[in-house]
Parts: structure tokens; sequence; C-alpha cells
């Protein structure tokens, strides 16, 4: 893949040194069970971010100056085991760094890799799932790291809340936590649900973010497009109240499988990453130096963590 700048924007918000934000593109297709195509996810993303305006209305904001560094593309594809692994390192690094941490797949196993990554470094932290599939099998076709596996450890190790879910198999429900999981079906139907999710999620966020999540009539280009989803405005409004309300650490965007003849997907993508960071840092000087790994010693500060000394 030719990595050029993120969105075009110029050398001195591109650098590593300069960029408060991290972008590591994993173009990884290994699992994926039906129509092919994630491996060109990241790709069809950072060419719709290119054409896209860098000023955010609602906000008011030119998130890019914060600094967007784009990583080495993660190219392990030899086992869904050693990508994942590969996902795994390549994040801590970064989050090592003090950076803002974010992913673009490829499909949702190389979750399993930059959960782990977050979960390590952030204490008491919350997985918000947002996707149309309950992704909760301990194993699948062999593997622990299939697609249909993204969240099965974080089920086990962290806070998980899952949003948007309208397709399971029964052998789900044995390790899903209902009380923890917003059933399509169920907040077509409650006004309540956002406010819900937000009062179960700890101080520390991580999202991971299935685009099939949303409604095929907005993003139909996604490996298992299901009906029922997540309209615009909707997820715009629930995620801005996440990362007013919370201390996001990171997220990733995953399943985007690109179709040439309709690039709409794409750029609904590109527009989502790029809300995601405005609302993210809309309050957040430009020359201010980013917090959001820092040690705290002040245990009710709002931004806890943080295992920078573990490997
Ligand atoms: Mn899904």
């Amino acid at each position: 893949m030719e990595v050029k700048n993120y969105a075009g924007i110029s050398d001195q918000y591109a650098k590593l040194d300069n960029a408060k934000i991290i972008l590591i593109p994993v173009p990884y297709d290994g699992t994926s069970t039906w129509q092919k195509g994630a491996d060109k996810g990241p790709e069809a993303f950072l060419e719709a971010s290119a054409n896209m305006e860098l000023y955010d209305i609602e906000t008011n904001t030119e998130v890019y100056k914060q600094g967007v560094y784009i990583t080495d593309t993660v190219t392990e594809n030899t086992s869904p085991e050693t990508m994942v692994d590969a996902v795994h390192q390549i994040t801590k690094k970064y989050i090592k760094k003090n950076k803002f941490v974010t992913l673009f797949g490829g499909e949702h196993s190389i979750s399993i890799g930059s959960i782990r990554a977050f979960e390590e470094c952030f204490d008491n932290l919350t997985v918000l799932h947002i996707d149309a599939h309950a992704d909760l099998r301990p194993e699948y076709e062999g593997s622990t790291c299939n697609h249909a596996c993204a969240v099965y450890e974080a089920s086990q190790k962290t806070n998980l809340i899952q949003v948007g879910i309208r397709s399971m198999d029964a052998i789900e429900k044995t390790v899903m936590n209902e009380e923890k999981t917003y059933f399509a079906h169920d907040m077509a139907r409650d006004e309540y649900w956002m406010d819900n999710v937000i009062e179960q999620l700890t101080d520390n966020v991580f999202i991971t973010f299935d685009l099939d999540a949303l409604d095929p009539s907005i993003l139909p280009s996604t490996g298992t497009p299901e009906p029922g989803g997540l309209f615009w405005y909707e997820t715009l409004e629930f995620l801005k109240s996440v990362f007013k309300e919370k201390n996001v650490v990171g997220f990733d965007i995953v399943e985007l499988c690109p179709n040439e003849n309709d690039k709409s997907s794409d750029f609904l993508a590109a527009k989502l990453y790029y809300k995601m960071l405005s609302y993210k840092f809309m309050g957040e000087d430009v020359d201010h130096q980013y917090e959001g790994a820092q040690v705290s010693k002040d245990s009710s500060s709002k931004i806890k963590k943080v295992n920078l000394n573990n490997d």
C-alpha cells in the first residue's frame, strides 16, 4: 500500500514527533467467511480521507492540526494468531509513546490484538463494541483469532458493552452478558438506550467499531451487511456523548469491504473516523501535550492508568 500523509495533510502535521494521533493500517482479511475484500479497506479509507474537507462544522475544529501519523502497515498474515500478535505489539508500542492510538482494518479479528494492548495498558477498561454481530465465540474454524471471536477475550477481561447487535449464534448466549448488550430491535424502540449505555461505561473506554453496525442503506460495502442498523446522526450523537462523558483511550474501525463502483461507504468511513477524532480533541489546544496515557497519581482524576512499564 502506498502510504502518503493522512488526508493529504502537510508534513508538519504528519510527523511522528508532532502527532498526537497514530493511525495503524491493518489490511488483514484472513478469516472472513463470506465476501472477501476487507484487505482493501485501509487503502480505500485513506483515498476517501484525502478527498474530504478538513474543517469540521459541528465542532468548529480542524482536528488534523493535532497531528496524525500513519505507521507502517501491519502485513503479518502467516496465521490469525501471528497477525493478532503483530497488532498487539505495534498498538502497545505507540500507546507507550503516549499517543492516541487508532487502527483501521481489515476484518474484525484485528481487534483481538488492539484490545489486548489497551487492556494491558489501561486500568478498568470498557470495550465498547458497536457491531451487528455478537462476535463472542471462544473459537471458530479452529482458531481463537477468527473474526467471529473478536470480543470473546474482551468479554473475559474487560467491561464489554455491546451495541447494535442483531445477529448471533445460540451458543454465544452462554458467553453474552445480556445486561450489557443493546440489541438493535430494542434500540429501535427505546429512546433512552444511549443514556443507559453511558451509565454502564467505566472511565477508560476503547471503542471497536464494526462498520456493519450501520444500516446497509448508508453503508453497503461491508462483508456481512445486516438489515436494521444504526443511522448516521444517531451514531454521531451517541459517539459524541461517549467522548464527552468518558476518557476514550483509542479506537479501531473495521470491516470496510470497498466496492469500486460505489465509494459512498469509503467516504462514510473516512468521515466517521474524522468525526471521532474531532470529538476526542474538540476541547484540546493544539499546543497542549496529549495526556491520555500519562500516569495520574490523583485517583479521582478522570484520566487514569497506566501500565506503561508492563510488557
Ligand atoms: Mn460484524
